[in-house]
């Protein structure tokens, strides 16, 4: 078999370059070890920056997401019984959307099967080869049993933290750098209204909590756990009472409804470089992991395949590589603010096993400052709706 562009992974990232580049004109395949109905089941992501929603409307793939997605134009911060609003849109003139990673899945996948593009899901053992060539080979065993080969002009690794690309690269060549958090979150999906008009991010001495929503009659909620926490230590009224305890706050009440769903993450930093060897390029989260306190790994997903796409388009096409050889650093940039944001953001709001009291002072000093002046509160809000460079006057 032949293509243009093998695409390793159908979360958003290689969803979302196979239809930019169909755009294009530019032939792909996307391959995919789960099921479709289990990618468009896994919860994960739920905020949008305004750069993210600018791509996808571009691409014509807003229809349900201007319809249904929800606009924030702020956060809350709520720490030593105060619940503070940061105003996004007062500070930045920006907003973000609070639409579930799990309906912008849905729409990528119904926009490249109607499109006739090519997806196999269920597939097994993918291997990538020959990607210092000019024609890489994609491998990997269909849904049939029946072992595949195709001969590309450029890999694309969209295959997550655990895929198999990013080991494609000769470790001799590749730095890491990786953190990890001695939290994890768990998360649940509540069927009830959100108690809330904005997102809350609370720090409390018992651990972080996290206010989130799905839609009018969907609440998503987050606790921090222990690293090594079992889910099966957290019934669903141990879950409630903890966040009662989180956000409670005089004369607001937390709605409660039933558990439709609970999970626990990990958390880690994790940035790999370079993003590109030869023709195979990695994207999402195959190159780099943050932390989910500051919103973004969907975010960097979506922004590093709209530059995938450009850079793609003028290798295989005009047959120039300027954006392809200019691709990881200009990713990598993007990527490092948004690791140092969601590291920030991660300690200042959970509290550290076996930390002593300065740091709960130093990160209430810190949560007074982003709430009391103006260019703290710009810097987190510039950040959290998406941070654009803009030279400095002089
Ligand atoms: P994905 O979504 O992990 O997709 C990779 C796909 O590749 C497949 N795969 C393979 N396919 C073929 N062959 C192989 N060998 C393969 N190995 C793996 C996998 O099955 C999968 O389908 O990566 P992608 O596309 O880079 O997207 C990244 C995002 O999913 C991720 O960064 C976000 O979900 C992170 N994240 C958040 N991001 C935000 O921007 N805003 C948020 O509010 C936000 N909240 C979150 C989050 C992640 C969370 N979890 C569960 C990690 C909240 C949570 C709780
Ligand atoms: C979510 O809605 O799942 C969500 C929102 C904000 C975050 C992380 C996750 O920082």
């Amino acid at each position: 078999m032949r293509t243009q562009v093998g695409i390793v992974g159908a979360g958003p990232a290689g969803l979302l370059l196979s239809h930019l580049l169909a755009l294009r004109g530019i032939e792909s395949i996307v391959v995919e070890t789960r099921s479709r109905e289990y990618c468009e089941a896994r919860q994960r992501a739920g905020v949008l920056e305004s750069g993210s929603v600018q791509v996808l409307r571009d691409a014509g793939l807003a229809e349900r997401l201007d319809r249904e997605g929800l606009e924030h134009g702020g956060i809350y911060l709520q720490f030593a019984g105060e619940r503070r609003h940061v105003d996004f849109r007062d500070l930045t003139g920006r907003t973000v959307t609070v639409y579930a990673q799990t309906e912008v899945v849905k729409d990528l996948i119904a926009a490249r099967v109607a499109a006739g593009g090519a997806i196999e899901f269920g597939i097994s053992d993918t291997e990538v080869d020959a990607v210092t060539s000019d024609k890489p080979i994609l491998r990997y065993t269909g849904a049939d049993g029946v072992r595949r080969e195709v001969s590309c002009d450029a890999i694309a690794g969209c295959d997550g933290f655990h895929g198999i690309c990013r080991a494609a690269i000769p470790a001799d060549l590749q730095t890491v750098w990786e953190s990890g958090y001695p939290y994890a979150w768990l998360g649940i999906l509540a069927g009830v209204p959100p108690s809330t008009d904005e997102l809350i991010y609370a720090h409390h001495q018992a651990g972080f909590a996290l206010h989130s929503l799905r839609s009018p009659e969907l609440s998503r909620l987050y606790l921090q756990v222990p690293p090594d926490e079992e889910i099966a230590a957290w019934p669903d009224e141990r879950i409630w009472a903890e966040l009662q305890r989180r956000f409670a706050l005089p004369g607001w009440e937390l709605k409660e409804g039933p558990v439709l769903e609970k999970g626990i993450t990990p958390m880690r930093s994790f940035v790999s470089s370079p993003m590109r060897y030869g023709r195979l390029f990695l994207a999402g989260d195959a190159a780099h992991i943050v932390p989910p306190t500051g919103a973004k790994g969907l975010n960097l997903a979506l922004a590093d395949v709209t530059m995938l796409a450009g850079a793609l388009t003028s290798l295989l096409r005009q047959g120039s590589a300027k954006l392809a050889d200019a691709y990881s650093g200009t990713c990598l940039e993007r990527v490092w603010r948004a690791t140092h944001f969601s590291w920030w953001m991660t300690t200042m709001l959970h509290s550290t096993p076996g930390a002593g009291s300065l740091e709960a002072q130093l990160q209430l000093s810190q949560l007074r400052y982003v709430t009391s002046s103006r260019a703290a509160a710009t810097s987190l809000a510039e950040n959290y709706v998406g941070y654009r460079p803009v030279p400095m006057p002089g």
